[in-house]
């Protein structure tokens, strides 16, 4: 699945903002790479105060991205070249805009109940102590009704309701009518937040187990499964899970649980937290990391659950600046990264530039930050004692606009994103790193998943094979095996620039090099020398 946000990928009429038409503009960049499925983040009718995460009107597209022609145009010209678009949902909350909202803060009853109002505490303040993710209480205070409502995101985005029957069937319905536009993927926007719990403070944790995985999520999608994308046998789904557990991704994801066919966990992208507390600096734990990632590997596939496989997305830093390296080894790690995921058990997700290795934003000033959660948190941590420039480090290292500068097409002006002005700036390096120089480039990091991606297609064993890890403990390679009947597949990756010489424990003989980021692999009996983070996929028939 190659995912696009469609407002970083391609102006098509000079505004500044990336467009429906930009995408179509587009598909045979996407045909080349390779992708089945786009998944296209929401261009529903939006106030844009979450770049349209806050929807106003699900059913109709917001003009800034184009209209509805457009979309029919988009989806006929993907399904020409084979590509089926997947539809980004977004049903914990909608924008406070909706006219469900507004009806309910106009006192109809039956709106109100659409949503989450609760009396304030004995004393006037918030219900509860829970936070809001983009910061501040999850409590916003009417005064007209002297109630609070929850939004766990942004003010703007108020919490739906899901105890309420009526809102399902809404929901459902709103499935339904992409689903008779042909849409044949949906993507739920943090759907396991959906069903909560108790409405208590919480002075243990961090008000998460109050909301996340609640008592009735496993019906409400077996629900919502059974009366909309379930009826359609082509339709995929993937579930955006926030702090979830294994066991519940069982449930969500199982082979015969008829919930999702998928989900997004993030608990390997949390090795430079502290804890689950993101707006901190430390360093990558490279052993938490691989232990996090071969853990959901192995109990998701024993459970007959399925993984959603990726680095990356609109809300996450570029991997290689992450976890790779942006200076000499940037076409290396690059490439080192796709290898670990692409030859994984799951469905992999390529976030746009991530295929020809965009890297962090150059920003120097918080001015050029765009995202909501970022200019609240620079606030944040100052209040909390930091200096503008410790808490503007931070903001720079983790902030979700590192994912979301315009996608690099050329050495032209902004990249080729745009004719007008850039709604947040292009990075700079964008005459280096650009789709154009690495199309004809058979050494590009663009032709090098484009070869992982044949490669799925073409062996088996890479959708189908069991997983099992190896050397775990490893303080600079991660390698696996996949093992499909007789064949075998070795996946091995030196995430770090220096050089080693790993003994894989094994007979090597007869493997052959499906890939790698090298010209050549140093491989002699069981033992294998790897370059500065280099990458291999070695494969044996039998
Ligand atoms: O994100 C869910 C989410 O909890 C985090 O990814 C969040 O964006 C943040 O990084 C926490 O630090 C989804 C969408 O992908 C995101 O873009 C939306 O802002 C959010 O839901 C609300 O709809
Ligand atoms: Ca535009």
């Amino acid at each position: 699945v190659y995912q696009i946000y469609p407002k970083s990928f391609y102006d098509t009429n000079g505004d500044g903002l990336g467009d429906l038409n930009g995408v179509t503009e587009k598909l045979d960049y996407i045909r080349e790479l390779g992708a089945d499925y786009i998944w296209l983040t929401p261009f529903f009718v939006s106030p844009q105060k979450d770049n349209g995460y806050d929807v106003e009107d699900y059913y109709n597209i917001d003009p800034r991205y184009g209209t509805m022609e457009d979309f029919e145009e988009l989806s006929r010209e993907a399904q020409k070249r084979g590509i089926k678009l997947m539809l980004d949902m977004v049903f914990n909350h909608t924008s406070s805009n909706h006219e469900w909202f507004q009806k309910a803060l106009a006192g109809d009853e039956r709106y109100k109940n659409y949503y989450i109002f609760k009396k304030g505490k004995e004393d006037g303040s918030a219900p509860t102590n829970w936070e809001s993710k983009f910061g501040g209480s999850a409590w916003e205070y009417v005064p007209e009704m002297d109630e609070y409502y929850l939004h766990l995101f942004h003010v703007k985005q108020p919490d739906l309701n899901w105890d309420n029957p009526k809102v399902r069937k809404e929901v459902q319905k709103v499935v339904r009518f992409w689903m008779s536009k042909g849409v044949k993927g949906f993507r739920f926007d943090v759907v396991n937040l959906i069903s909560k719990d108790k409405f208590e403070d919480d002075f243990e944790g961090d008000c998460r187990r109050f909301y996340t995985d609640g008592p009735n999520i496993h019906q409400y999608l077996k629900e919502l499964n059974a009366e909309s994308f379930g009826q359609d046998a082509e339709i995929i789904t993937v579930g955006e899970m926030s702090s979830t557990s294994m066991e519940n991704c069982f449930g969500y994801a199982g082979e015969d649980s008829h919930e999702l066919s998928m989900v997004f966990s993030f608990h390997h992208l949390k090795v430079d937290f502290m804890g689950n507390e993101k707006w901190v600096l430390v360093p990558t734990d490279f052993q938490k990391l691989k232990d996090i990632l071969f853990s959901w590997q192995i109990g998701m596939a024993k459970n007959h659950a399925w993984n959603a496989v990726f680095w990356c997305n609109h809300d996450q830093p570029r991997p290689v600046s992450r976890f790779g390296d942006e200076g000499k080894y940037w076409k290396k790690s690059a490439k080192m990264l796709a290898t670990i995921i692409h030859g994984l058990r799951g469905t992999p997700y390529i976030y746009q530039g991530e295929e020809i290795g965009m890297t962090n934003t150059d920003f120097t000033d918080i001015s050029q930050f765009r995202d909501v959660e970022s200019l609240n948190h620079y606030e944040i941590l100052q209040q909390k004692g930091l200096s503008k420039e410790d808490a503007f480090r931070i903001i720079q290292i983790h902030s979700r606009d590192n994912g979301r500068t315009p996608m690099q097409w050329n050495g032209e002006n902004h990249g080729g994103f745009t004719k007008g002005m850039p709604w947040i700036g292009v990075n700079e390096n964008y005459s280096k790193v650009n789709a154009q120089s690495q199309l004809h480039d058979e050494t590009s990091i663009f032709n090098y998943y484009k070869k992982l991606v044949a490669l799925r297609k073409e062996l088996d064993i890479i959708a189908y094979g069991d997983i099992r890890p190896l050397d775990v403990r490893h303080p600079s390679i991660i390698a696996y095996e996949r093992i499909y009947g007789e064949e075998k597949m070795l996946v091995v990756c030196n995430f770090y620039k220096t050089e080693v010489v790993w003994d894989s424990g094994m007979d090597l003989k007869g493997f052959e090099t499906l890939l790698g980021n090298y010209s050549e692999q140093k491989i002699e009996e069981s033992k294998i020398s790897l370059k500065p983070y280099e990458a291999m996929m070695l494969y044996r028939k039998r």
